[in-house]
């Protein structure tokens, strides 16, 4: 049976501590949905379709990921796919109890469906997207946080506000 994850997020937009934990997902699963869904305590910057966009970019090199986004619960489009796992990252402690209670829930919902956590790479542990949106509006230095395409989309966002 081929081992089917799906990577759910916010991805607005997508930064490097994303990206690691898609690149080192796509080396362990045979395919990997990055699938961009709604997180009704966040306010997005980036539409679903700009979002998307900047995913495509940034995992084309990656054969096995597959970039899409869904209205509803993460457990209905991980049937969907026919998905046996569902991939987070974590960062830190204060990650735990947001990530345990989604996990516990999605549990009740499909106990078939596994969450599988990796810890972020120790150069990312800081990072978020909220993190970069704020350097970007104040017109810091972001070339470290994300990838080319998305630092230059994080700018065009701020000159049209
Ligand atoms: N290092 C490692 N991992 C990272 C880093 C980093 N620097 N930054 C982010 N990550 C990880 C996060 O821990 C997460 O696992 C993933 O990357 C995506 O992060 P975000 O912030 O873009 O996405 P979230 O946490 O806002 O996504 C929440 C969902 C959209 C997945 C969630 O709200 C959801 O499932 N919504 C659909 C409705 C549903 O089914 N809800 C669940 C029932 S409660």
């Amino acid at each position: 049976m081929a081992s089917i994850a799906v990577c759910p997020g916010s991805f607005d937009p997508v930064t490097y501590g994303h990206l690691d934990i898609i690149r080192r997902g796509a080396r362990v699963f045979d395919k990997v949905y990055v699938c961009v869904l709604n997180n009704s305590s966040k306010k997005p910057l980036f539409s679903v379709e700009e979002r998307i966009q900047l995913l495509h970019e940034v995992t084309k090199s990656l054969p096995n990921v597959v970039v899409d986004s869904f209205q509803g619960l993460l457990v209905d489009y991980a049937r969907s796919k026919n998905a046996n796992a569902i991939l987070r990252g974590l960062r830190a402690v204060s990650d735990f109890e947001y990530e345990m209670q989604i996990t516990s829930m999605n549990r009740v919902l499909d106990e078939n469906i596994e969450t599988f956590f990796m810890m972020t790479n120790n150069q990312y542990a800081f990072l978020s997207s909220s993190i970069v949106k704020e350097v970007a509006k104040y017109n810091g230095n972001i070339s470290e946080l994300v990838p080319p395409v998305v630092e230059e989309a994080l700018r065009k966002k701020f000159a049209n506000q």
